[in-house]
């Protein structure tokens, strides 16, 4: 396995829209081990392949709690086939988007449909933390951001600062 650099905003790659996995073969398997170790070093709860130049519709999410087993789930094709009416309020923070955090509305449960690491299709039903972490990295995966879910003024604040990070730190 092995850890592998993030892109950040305002990065191409992050804006496009990923391809679908024809099939999940030892290939696309690699890249989703190589995806939770990356999530894992960088103290994320989730991944998306675009975040790391790879425009594939795969992501990892992993929600579990501080002194709880680790539960990564990897997922290839993902898809939101229900979302609840009722909507929620959740700070939302992104690995391509260093150290910016805000607000975002959106669905409180999701069902998705995808397949899993053995190529198998499989459905999850989320609510919480890990359905808004769903939905965070298949907008990845349509190459939208938080960020888009913003005002502009609030939008560009945030992708200014994030430049003058970058900047200062290289
Ligand atoms: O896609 C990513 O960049 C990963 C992102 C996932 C995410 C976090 C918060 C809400 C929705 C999706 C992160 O893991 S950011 C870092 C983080 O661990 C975090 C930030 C804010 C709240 C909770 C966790
Ligand atoms: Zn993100």
């Amino acid at each position: 396995m092995a850890v592998l650099p993030i892109l950040v905003a305002p990065h191409p790659v992050l804006k496009q829209k990923a391809k679908p996995v024809a099939v999940v073969d030892a290939r696309i398997a690699k890249l989703m081990d190589d995806m939770v170790e990356t999530m894992y070093a960088a103290k994320g709860i989730g991944l998306a392949a675009p975040q790391i130049g790879r425009s594939e519709r795969v992501i990892v999410v992993d929600v579990h709690e501080k002194g709880e087993t680790p539960n990564p789930i990897r997922l290839a094709n993902p898809e939101i086939v229900w979302s609840s009416e009722e909507k929620g309020i959740c700070e939302e923070g992104c690995l391509s988007v260093p150290e910016q955090y805000a607000e975002v509305t959106r669905p409180l449960a999701v069902r998705v449909r995808y397949l899993d690491e053995k190529n198998e299709p499989r459905e999850i039903e989320a609510d919480g933390m890990l359905a808004t972490c769903l939905q965070h990295e298949i907008d990845h995966l349509n190459g939208v951001l938080f960020v888009d879910y913003l005002s502009l003024l609030k939008r560009n604040m945030i992708l200014r600062k994030v430049q003058k990070q970058q900047k200062a730190s290289a």
